[in-house]
């Protein structure tokens, strides 16, 4: 009999396999969108290359990460070796040459903590941030977007989660809640501590891509391509895994004393990592490693306020999944 109701039970929660996958294919970016995107770069390097002809840019971010929806703004990243020159400095020289051709918007934000050109491109209609040497978020960009080639539920779940996130404002680092980088690690991790494994832990592997940024080593399995169909030997579907990140999160985090880690595809103690107490305004109350900024909690923006919206929209999404008969329509309720 018991076999007989989990067999229920999974048949209930598969029936939102379809709805869930429906949410995923309505985010994903249209291909015009992508050619789009590279039209902006194409001109930007033209513009750039006059003024810095060794400067390089990259994107990354969302729109390279492949956990990009459709619609999003581009984030870029000037790389250019000006030893005699400070960022603002740059920022507003770049913010000149970029304004003297037909974009628009440009605005120069020189005292924000990653000091940005932002600017609209009429022609295509897309917005962009652009940032001095932030080579790390580049290589974080490329190792997510490594994860995602491994198993395609990574990149289902991520789109799901990041959406209910954006629907019930728990999406704000301004407000003290979490980046959308935070919440795909949070889906990486999840899925590596399925058991059988969904996805492996690419820095625990033999190193086949290695670079020094800011004197951080960054180096682990870039070869996805070879690891075949990694995740095959477990059957969980998108639903259950939609509903298992919210329970996790909801009632199984233990938030006191628990760190994730991307880094080593475990948990990791906060006592180990000296996170244990607040330290300026770095408070720990959840606890995300950044893959290679060790020393870097993602969950460092939560505060005593947020930490408790946060927690309540984990139990909510929680409750709905395991209650709702049809829990599309509430779980991305907006607020
Ligand atoms: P959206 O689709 O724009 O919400 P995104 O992946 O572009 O998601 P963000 O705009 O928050 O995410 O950040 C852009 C990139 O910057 C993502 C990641 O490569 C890097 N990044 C963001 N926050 C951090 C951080 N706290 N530490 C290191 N890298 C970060
Ligand atoms: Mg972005």
């Amino acid at each position: 009999r018991m076999y007989k109701r989990q067999l229920v039970c999974r048949r209930d929660i598969d029936v939102l396999n379809v709805p869930f996958l429906a949410i995923y294919e309505s985010l994903i970016p249209p291909e015009e969108e992508k050619q789009k995107q590279k039209q902006l770069m194409a001109l930007l390097e033209r513009l750039v290359s006059k003024e810095w002809p060794a400067a390089k840019l990259y994107l990354y971010g969302s729109c390279a990460n492949s956990f990009g929806v459709s619609k999003s703004d581009i984030d870029v990243c000037l790389a250019i070796e000006e030893a005699d020159m400070d960022k603002a400095k740059i920022i507003m020289k770049l913010a000149d040459i970029l304004q003297s051709d037909n974009l628009q918007n440009v605005q120069a934000l020189t005292r924000a903590r990653v000091p940005i050109v932002k600017l609209m491109d009429p022609v295509t209609g897309i917005s962009c941030d652009i940032c001095i040497n932030n080579l790390l978020a580049v290589v974080n960009t490329k190792l997510l977007r490594d994860y995602a080639l491994i198993d395609p539920r990574l990149r289902q779940l991520a789109f799901i989660i990041k959406h209910w996130a954006k629907s019930r404002r728990v999406n704000e680092t301004y407000h003290g809640t979490l980046s959308s980088y935070a919440y795909v690690l949070m889906c990486i991790h999840y899925l590596q501590m399925r058991r059988p494994a969904i996805l492996p832990c690419l820095q625990e592997m033999e190193t086949t891509y290695s670079v020094t940024v800011d004197d951080i080593n960054c180096a682990f399995f870039d070869k996805v391509e070879k690891l075949g169909d990694f995740g095959r030997q477990n059957k969980e579907t998108i639903a259950q895994l939609v509903r298992g990140f919210f329970h996790y999160w909801a009632y199984c985090h233990d938030y006191a004393n628990s760190v994730i880690s991307v880094r080593t595809g475990s948990i990791i103690s906060k006592r180990e990592k000296d996170w244990t107490r607040r330290i300026g305004n770095d408070r720990h109350l959840i606890c995300i490693e950044d893959p290679f900024e060790t020393s870097h909690d993602l969950g460092r923006v939560v505060d005593k306020y947020s930490i408790k919206v946060l927690r309540e929209e984990f139990e909510r999404a929680a409750e709905i999944m395991q209650n709702d008969p049809n829990p599309c329509i509430k779980l991305f309720e907006p607020y």
